[in-house]
């Protein structure tokens, strides 16, 4: 039974939760769930060793920041095993993507935060400088995608930017961050300075509102945030959101075709299409339309399908399939469930997906879906192709294929998203700011934009006597 970790021990408290694995449907392990008492326990561990951990010199955490790494290099086997358990993710993905990118995050933060210079202003007769004071308890509330990679890419920056934090896990999701746990206690973290507390939705709400929190970090859904962003309202809570997208891929006549192929079936179906930057529309030039189309749909045949995350969540993927059946789309590739012949029948598999057909102001191309599925349109210009990229209401990310280096740049400038990659897809650099427009988000993390979102500046101005003339 999963416990909480809260002031470097585990508490089991609260009653029983079932997790499952996607890929047989079986009940894998239970957990305890919070309930208002735990969350308080938590918010106070967290509170208590806020003092200490704030007034670390910065150098000192940098240095936690990388035995936690080495930590995590210590448990990789145990991680790379907790995560695919709860998740179903590809043991390739894994190994290469999720559990590296948690040392990479703790490594980045340690180098960024200690090599970050203060600012100062001089004037005649006055010099003013800043500091950076930690803002104190932050609530770190992680989605079930890409659960450790994105547990870490927040807890790192909040950490040695001098916070202490309570951790909200997916309640489908808990075992690497219990995995996680156990290694804050073996590297011998400061008791309180992470604390994890499993449980549902409620005990996310009870976390982020609770008067003890100072600041709340979600990645996730759109009504999930804009939920959390009205509750935290009243005490005008710091708040960095990482939310839905409804990405666009362009594809221009003047691409490397097989490259861009190839890219969009990585930007369509990684983590069966449940990475919130994953491509749902993509906008192909009508001249190579038909080439494109016909290419992608035989990838897409051969790509292994991958379990969605619940039943719940593949029924909602298959009713957009059937949604888009209904709204007149044609099929190109997949539309229901594969048959495996084994125990994957009981686990909670789509087919990849490929459409087209539909109209731009059809429910499909309008509302996030989150599975390995896209719709492919037609466009006959530059200005068409932007506008059709441009015309949602979310903003996360785009991708570009195109050979024109004038038009990658022209291109990539006019389009409404906090990310655009050209000629490929979620290439990351964690220095650069990460995270979206319009609904897809408020804020930005990534390199010095997270330390300035888990810190605030107080700004000093002393006045300088000028000696008599
Ligand atoms: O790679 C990252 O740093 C990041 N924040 C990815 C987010 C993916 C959302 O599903």
């Amino acid at each position: 039974m999963l416990t909480h970790f809260i002031g470097g021990q585990p508490v089991a408290a609260g009653k029983a939760f079932p997790v499952h694995d996607p890929a047989t449907g079986a009940v894998i392990r239970q957990v305890h769930e919070a309930d208002p008492e735990v969350v308080d326990r938590a918010v106070r561990a967290a509170r208590e060793a806020a003092r200490d951990w704030a007034a670390m010199p910065v150098g000192e955490r940098a240095g936690w920041m990388r035995r936690l790494a080495e930590g995590i290099e210590a448990r990789f086997d145990d991680l790379v095993a907790a995560e695919i358990a709860d998740t179903g993710k590809p043991l390739d993905q894994t190994r290469t993507l999720d559990i590296p990118r948690g040392i990479a995050n703790f490594r980045a933060f340690a180098e960024i935060a200690a090599q970050r210079p203060e600012d100062a202003f001089h004037l005649s007769g006055i010099l003013s400088y800043t500091i950076r004071k930690p803002l104190g308890v932050v609530a770190v509330v992680v989605p079930w995608n890409l659960p450790f990679l994105l547990m870490t890419w927040k807890l790192a920056p909040a950490l040695v930017s001098g916070n202490t934090v309570v951790v909200k896990p997916s309640e489908q999701t808990p075992g690497s961050a219990a995995v996680f746990a156990e290694i804050c206690q073996e590297t011998g973290l400061p008791p309180g300075v992470v604390n994890i507390i499993f449980g549902y939705g409620s005990a996310g709400q009870l976390l982020v509102e609770h008067p003890g929190v100072d600041a709340v970090t979600f990645t996730g859904s759109t009504g999930t945030g804009t939920a959390i962003m009205k509750s935290v309202a009243d005490r005008v809570k710091p708040i960095s959101f990482e939310l839905g997208g409804k990405n666009a891929g362009l594809v221009f006549e003047d691409c490397d075709l097989d490259k861009a192929v190839e890219g969009t079936v990585r930007s369509v179906f990684t983590n069966g299409g449940q990475v919130c930057l994953c491509t749902e529309r993509m906008y192909v030039h009508r001249s190579i339309f038909e080439d494109f189309c016909v290419r992608l749909a035989v990838r897409a045949q051969e790509v292994e399908p991958q379990p969605m995350i619940s039943a719940e969540h593949r029924e909602k993927v298959l009713s957009y399939y059937a949604l888009a059946r209904s709204e007149g789309a044609k099929v190109l590739a997949g539309g229901s469930v594969p048959v495996f012949g084994d125990h994957r029948d009981s686990g909670y598999f789509v087919e990849p997906t490929v459409v087209t057909g539909l109209s731009e102001w059809s429910r499909f191309n309008r509302e996030e879906i989150f599975g390995p599925v896209c719709h492919v349109a037609p466009f006959d210009s530059e200005a068409e192709a932007v506008d059709l990229a441009n015309g949602s209401e979310y903003g996360l990310a785009a991708t570009l294929w195109t050979t024109n280096l004038d038009r990658a740049h022209r291109v990539a400038q006019r389009l409404e998203a906090g990310l655009v990659w050209v000629n490929t897809w979620y290439l990351r650099d964690l220095r650069t700011p990460f995270g979206g427009v319009k609904l897809s988000g408020i804020g930005r993390e990534g390199g010095t934009r997270s330390l300035d979102f888990y810190s605030e500046p107080t700004t000093i101005t002393i006045k300088l006597e000028q000696p008599d003339a």
